[in-house]
């Protein structure tokens, strides 16, 4: 049931019905704003700004960014019936989603271990927005909604951990976001691959053993990469290739070419999903993600406390985010090599409602579904392109400087990947050629005072990177 009235005092008292709830006004907000269409474009200053002198300069211009309206937030109960574990519901994708769930009236836990904050205090890294804490997050969340979000504090590689939780909470899906994502971090050096594959690779294999022996009905979704297919000379198919060898035919999984050890953990979960979904006849999805950009949603809008995470370092920061964070600071983006590196994109909205796709449409028993889950796909420098062109809108002078790469991957480029499975399901594209990078950029300029400088620049080589443990500066 839908519903879009809106509750008493604009927000919800506890009960967690159907309505709407809204985020109070911005108060508080830092950093430059509102908004002049058609202000003066902001100096470079050489690529050498700072997050202060970023600010004096768009003070003097009289360039201000005015936030973007927070969004309603509607509860509804489409989801009911539903019980859903979200393991890495405390991360940038798993937090969105669960709000995003919870809201639509699916009974939601969380399942984390929060080692993804302790990486950050390990490498002396921060998000951009300043998150709070799980407890904080959920508890948060119940007073503007009415409705609980359970919380399992936990390593799914501790499969004691797992089997209580699973009993417990009877799930009727988990989705899976809880692994090590960052393909920088695995290529660190030898402890954090080995790390990598085996918090990765263990962590699926428990909870495909807990979902066989505790909860044989429940549908797995796992988040895979698009970076599994890498960038073959051929269309990338959604999961699995018809092919025909010495006149015979057969479907078989899309080949993988994954090109750090994190997008080698990835390949490996779902060789090992494709195996058990077959043998023990289960419902698993597979989703191919792209790589994911933008900050907010209607949900994590509502309150500061509800901020998700947004990370522009260069081991944890994915490129758009980055580039968006760069260019509101006023450093130019760090297009790697030549540029011509293509890859799909999806907002972190579509993400959400992805999920809850995946979620309702199981395949049969037996058969993994493959999903291709992006909307859009560009080269780096389009990529860079596109901030330049949002930043001039907001007034802001973007610049763009390729520098050396330390990945080793094709610069340039066949790249052409299907995704209709999710769009034929009713997924509802949010589209950043439409101009949406506007208010992603607001959000770094609200946090801008937050900006480390120091965490822009690359950090991790691929080849110069070896047993040693430590981060190799490639460029100074
Ligand atoms: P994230 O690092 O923000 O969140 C991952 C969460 O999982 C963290 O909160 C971490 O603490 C938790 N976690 C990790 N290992 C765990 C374990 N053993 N037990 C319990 N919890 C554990 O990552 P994200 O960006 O939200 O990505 C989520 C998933 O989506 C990952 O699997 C990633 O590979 C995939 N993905 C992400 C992107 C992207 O652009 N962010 C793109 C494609 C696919
Ligand atoms: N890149 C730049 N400049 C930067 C950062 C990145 O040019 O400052 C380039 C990279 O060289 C690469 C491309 O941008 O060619 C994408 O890099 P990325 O860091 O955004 O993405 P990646 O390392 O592939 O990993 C991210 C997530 C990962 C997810 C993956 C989806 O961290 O969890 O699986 O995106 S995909 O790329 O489709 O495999």
């Amino acid at each position: 049931m839908r519903t879009a009235t809106r509750a008493p005092g604009g927000r919800r008292a506890a009960g967690g019905a159907a309505g709407a709830v809204r985020a109070p006004a911005a108060a508080g907000a830092v950093g430059p704003r509102p908004a002049a269409a058609g202000a003066p474009p902001v100096a470079n200053a050489g690529g050498l700004a700072t997050p202060a002198g970023r600010r004096g300069a768009l003070a003097a211009s009289g360039a201000a960014v005015a936030e973007a309206p927070p969004p309603a937030c509607e509860l509804t109960d489409e989801g009911k019936g539903k019980r859903v574990i979200i393991i890495g519901g405390d991360g940038y994708c798993g937090w969105a989603s669960a709000l995003h769930l919870s809201a639509r009236g699916y009974e939601v836990a969380i399942m984390d271990n929060l080692s993804r904050r302790n990486w950050d205090e390990q490498l002396g890294f921060d998000t951009l927005t300043p998150i709070a804490s799980l407890h904080k997050r959920v508890a948060k969340w119940q007073e503007l909604t009415g409705r609980e979000i359970k919380t399992y504090v936990g390593d799914i590689c501790d499969f004691g951990f797992l089997e209580a939780a699973v009993k417990e909470f009877e799930p009727t899906a988990m989705v899976h976001f809880g692994e090590q994502r960052s393909a920088p971090y695995s290529m660190m050096d030898r402890n954090k691959a080995v790390f990598t594959q085996m918090n990765n690779i263990t962590g699926t294999i428990n909870v495909l053993y807990a979902i066989k022996e505790f909860a044989p009905e429940c549908h797995l979704v796992k988040l895979g990469t698009m970076g599994e297919y890498g960038t073959p000379n051929i269309d990338i198919e959604e999961g699995y290739l018809d092919v025909e060898h010495k006149g015979r035919k057969d479907r078989l999984p899309y080949p993988k070419q994954g090109n750090s050890w994190y997008h080698l953990s990835k390949i490996h979960d779902s060789t090992n999903m494709f195996f058990t979904t077959k043998t023990w006849n289960m419902k698993v999805t597979d989703l191919n993600q792209g790589v994911v950009y933008g900050v907010d949603t209607p949900e994590t809008a509502l309150d500061e406390a509800l901020v998700n995470r947004m990370d522009y370092d260069s081991i944890f920061g994915t490129a758009l985010n980055r580039f968006i964070i760069q260019g509101a600071v006023g450093y130019p983006l760090t297009v790697y090599g030549k540029g011509g590196q293509t890859r799909g994109f999806l907002d972190i909205r579509d993400t959400c409602q992805c999920i809850q796709i995946a979620i309702d449409n199981p395949g049969p028993a037996g058969e993994m579904l493959v999903f291709n889950q992006f909307t859009e796909q560009f080269s780096v420098n389009k990529l860079a392109g596109l901030v330049t062109e949002s930043g001039a809108r907001l007034g802001l002078d973007v610049t763009t400087k390729s520098i050396p790469n330390p990945r080793r991957e094709k610069e340039e480029h066949y790249y052409n990947a299907m995704n209709t499975n999710l769009k034929d399901l009713g997924m509802d594209p949010i589209l950043m050629s439409d101009g949406k990078l506007d208010d992603v950029m607001k959000v770094a300029l609200k946090y801008i005072d937050r900006v480390d400088m120091d965490l822009i620049l690359p950090a991790t080589d691929w080849v110069s990177s070896g047993v040693k443990q430590g981060v190799s500066k490639v460029v100074s």
